[in-house]
């Protein structure tokens, strides 16, 4: 069956202009609720006995908070901080919660096959506002392009009339603009342990290869502008040319029919690549699904979170709870981690000891700086990338602190050497 990249019908919501193309995430009826213990027996079951008596030491309705990160029947509403039965900060669950236990897994060989599902958030650290975040999001700064709407920028219809303002966001998103930051590492890292199954990125900022993520570890779902085709005949057009012509304000047309040319950039109504099939293999084979900074809005990307098997641990990584992580009660092996993206991730690698080596990655590749370095502060990581880069040219590489500083908040930010980003200035 082909399937074609549409919006998401949400359950329940205002009513939708939205089309679903392809199949769209069903409104599941809510499950019934399942006790706390049964979760806590599931978990036991992925662990050793040491483990399990460790747990188990620890009082049972504590380990329900802990190993559950988001159990216990708390589930937040988009944008609304984290409450319930287990007391805990706004925004995000218990330093000992989600990001431990799985942690912990992986530390124990339990977790071998990752799957990660990535969207715009992992690249906000990176100077790409997303698409949604209220203020900064893409689609709040549309407005000099005088669209019908903020999805008419990847409207194939819309393109065919005025191709301008997919133009003027593609002169942004080429690569090279941009450069990864510490999340895309962490990725790299969790393949050069060998424990990356397959990496599903919904971006087209080009920066998880960048980051030296393999071809063949990577589904772009939403396409990539290393190819470009003709948007009428889908005759190939040479990539490099039609990035000139569109850097330099210029329209790429087609030689057989001289029609528009476009980057083979994925929009609404159109199919997704081949490679993005391969999730049919992909998924039953996960133990562990990653997913990380996107709002689950666009389909068919949004239901592959529902394809790995009952048993799979789901870590949402995310600022807001979202698609299945938005319902009561989750699954007995759902947790997530609420709040910044950077914060979250740099806390797992501390657990899992990874942060030097990110950060050494960080440093040779971006010339970046330690994070423990940087200043933190209440600014989100977008507003951070758009300060200047600091440079860490000549001088020494600062010293990062200690792995395994669980207990301390997340410390510095974000390590980008990115170029403010035009979004950023439209703010
Ligand atoms: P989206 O709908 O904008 O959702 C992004 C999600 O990430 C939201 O839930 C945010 O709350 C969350 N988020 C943003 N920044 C952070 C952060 N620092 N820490 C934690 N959470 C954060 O974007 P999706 O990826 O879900 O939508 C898919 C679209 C977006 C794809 O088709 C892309 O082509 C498109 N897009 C891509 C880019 C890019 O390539 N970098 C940029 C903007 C849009």
């Amino acid at each position: 069956m082909s399937k074609v990249r549409g919006r998401r019908e949400r359950c329940g919501g205002p009513p939708s202009v939205a089309v679903v193309y392809g199949s769209g995430t069903p409104c599941d009826p809510a499950q019934p609720g399942r006790a706390t213990h049964s979760g806590i027996l599931d978990d036991l079951s992925l662990m050793s006995v040491s483990e399990q008596q460790t747990l188990l030491t620890r009082g049972s309705s504590q380990a329900g908070a802990d190993v559950h990160g988001g159990s216990s029947g708390c589930v937040p509403s988009p944008g609304t901080p984290l409450s319930g039965p287990v007391s805990r900060a706004p925004h995000r669950s218990s330093p000992r919660g989600a990001l431990h236990t799985i942690g912990r897994l992986v530390k124990l060989g339990r977790l071998r096959n990752v799957v990660v599902l990535a969207g715009a958030g992992i690249s906000t650290a990176s100077g790409i506002p997303d698409f949604r975040t209220p203020g900064t999001g893409l689609y709040a700064n549309l407005a000099k392009y005088n669209l019908p709407y903020p999805e008419a920028v990847f409207d194939v219809d819309f393109f065919s009339d005025d191709p301008r303002p997919f133009y003027s966001l593609a002169k942004e998103l080429y690569p090279g603009r941009h450069r990864p930051n510490y999340v895309h590492y962490f990725i790299r890292v969790l393949h050069q342990k060998g424990l990356l199954l397959r990496m599903y990125s919904q971006n087209i900022d080009g920066l998880e290869k960048m980051c030296g993520i393999p071809e063949d570890k990577l589904v772009e779902a939403h396409g990539t502008f290393a190819s470009a085709s003709c948007h009428l005949c889908y005759t190939a057009f040479p990539a490099e040319e039609a990035k000139q012509a569109i850097m330099s304000d210029g329209v790429p047309t087609c030689s057989f029919c001289s029609a528009t040319v476009k980057p083979n950039v994925v929009f609404f109504g159109e199919d997704l690549p081949e490679k993005y099939f391969q999730h049919a293999r992909d998924f039953p084979r996960a133990d562990l699904l990653m997913i990380m900074g996107t709002s689950l809005q666009i389909e068919p990307f949004a239901s592959l979170v529902n394809t790995v098997r009952s048993t799979v641990p789901r870590l949402l990584l995310n600022r807001h709870a979202v698609g299945p992580f938005e319902r009561k009660p989750l699954r007995r092996r759902d947790y997530m981690e609420l709040g910044d993206l950077v914060d979250s991730v740099s806390r797992l690698a501390r657990i899992l000891g990874w942060h030097a080596e990110i950060q050494d990655l960080l440093n040779s590749q971006e010339g970046g700086v330690c994070m423990d370095q940087q200043q933190s502060s209440s600014l989100g990581a977008e507003a951070q990338a758009r300060r200047p880069a600091q440079s860490s040219s000549g001088g020494p590489v600062p010293s990062c602190s200690s792995e395994e500083s669980d207990s301390s908040e997340p410390d510095g930010r974000n390590p980008v050497t990115s170029v403010p980003s035009i979004y950023g200035r439209l703010v």
